[in-house]
């Protein structure tokens, strides 16, 4: 039996949910009997039925269930969250044979799933390799894995290595990458739960940080409180997302976490208690190299355009990244 194309059409159908499912991850499942595809499901939303779920409800005669494979992106799960156990479901409906794309990292499944099903008698197989299957949910990796929100990095630089040139907060921002750049970074911005900024970005540029280019949401803006440039009320007040502040005096009115933003550790983990489970980081460059050189940077997301400075603020050392598209006058390059 050639698996691959069941599971190919798992990883299809997971991407239905793309954007609906967060917290929990993209999950594809399929039911193949003597070859032909008679059942299948995605997962749509959090708290809603689980990929097997929905393929096996959707399997017209269920007497055939007790001669067909059933093929899923990620692990059943093994646990009740909220919804049942998958395993148990597939266990009652005597499906023999399961084929699976890769584990589930959740601490309550991690291979219970796969053990619930084998001391049932069911045959467990896995594709022969988990990475697409992980990169599906990278997002969803790092949150189990790492206890921690997932980070993307963006920024543009010239062909000199700065982001921008040396001024006062005054003058305007130096204009580096082009509208299509804009337009992904908007694109990005609708995908992401948060995005970071320092207190001098703000006070600097004064930026809305809403998704106005591209549909999606506008993400939660989080602001690094620095003494040096305390935030002006009528800007915090135009933001169109309520924002949460993370700093040592937190401004009156407003959520966030009390401490000291220089220690990466105190806070970053508890952003996930904020439902902040994909955060965009927007700069400026020494929250960026503050972020790449913590092992932060999961993703990183750059331009460069074709423009010289003599002289400015320079732009993130970031490891090597691979050339991905040009866009207009930009470079595009990411991790
Ligand atoms: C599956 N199939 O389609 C998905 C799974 O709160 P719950 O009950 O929705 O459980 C969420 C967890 O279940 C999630 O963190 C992940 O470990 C797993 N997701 N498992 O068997 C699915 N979406
Ligand atoms: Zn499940």
């Amino acid at each position: 039996m050639n698996h691959s194309k069941f599971l190919t059409r798992c990883l299809q159908l997971a991407n239905y949910g793309r954007g609906t499912t967060s917290p929990n991850p993209m999950v594809g499942a399929v039911v193949v009997h003597n070859g032909v595809i008679i059942g299948e499901g995605y997962h749509r939303k959090a708290g809603e039925p689980h990929a097997e779920v929905m393929a096996i409800r959707s399997v017209e005669n269920h007497d055939l269930l007790k001669q067909s494979i059933l093929y899923c992106s990620l692990e059943p799960c093994a646990h009740y969250g909220k919804t049942p156990p998958c395993c148990e479901l597939i266990s009652s409906h005597g499906i023999p044979h399961v084929v699976i794309g890769t584990g589930d990292p959740h601490s309550k499944v991690d291979g219970k799933g796969v053990a619930h099903l084998r001391n049932h008698g069911i045959k467990v197989e896995f594709a022969p390799s988990p990475k697409v299957y992980r990169q599906l949910n990278e997002v969803f990796w790092t949150n189990m894995t790492k206890n921690r929100p997932h980070f993307t990095l963006k920024w543009a630089e010239n062909d000199s290595g700065h982001i921008d040139g040396y001024r006062t907060a005054e003058e305007k921002a130096l204009s580096i990458s082009g509208p299509l750049a804009a337009l992904r970074t908007h694109q990005l911005r609708g995908s992401v739960d948060g995005i970071l900024i320092s207190s001098k970005t703000a006070c600097f540029d004064r930026p809305s940080l809403t998704t106005r280019k591209w549909s999606g949401q506008s993400p939660t803006p989080i602001i690094l409180l620095s003494q040096d440039f305390p935030l002006q009320r009528e800007w915090l007040a135009s933001l169109a997302v309520q924002p949460i502040i993370i700093g040592n005096k937190l401004p009156q009115g407003y959520s966030g976490i009390n401490c000291d933003p220089r220690n990466l550790d105190q806070w970053v983990p508890k952003l996930l208690d904020f439902g902040l489970n994909h955060i965009l980081v927007e700069g400026g460059a020494r929250i960026l190299q503050s972020f790449i050189d913590s092992n932060l940077a999961d993703s990183i997301h750059k331009y460069i355009s074709k423009d010289q400075l003599e002289d400015g603020v320079n732009a993130p050392e970031a490891p090597k990244l691979t050339t991905l598209a040009q866009l207009g006058n930009d470079r595009y390059e990411r991790s």
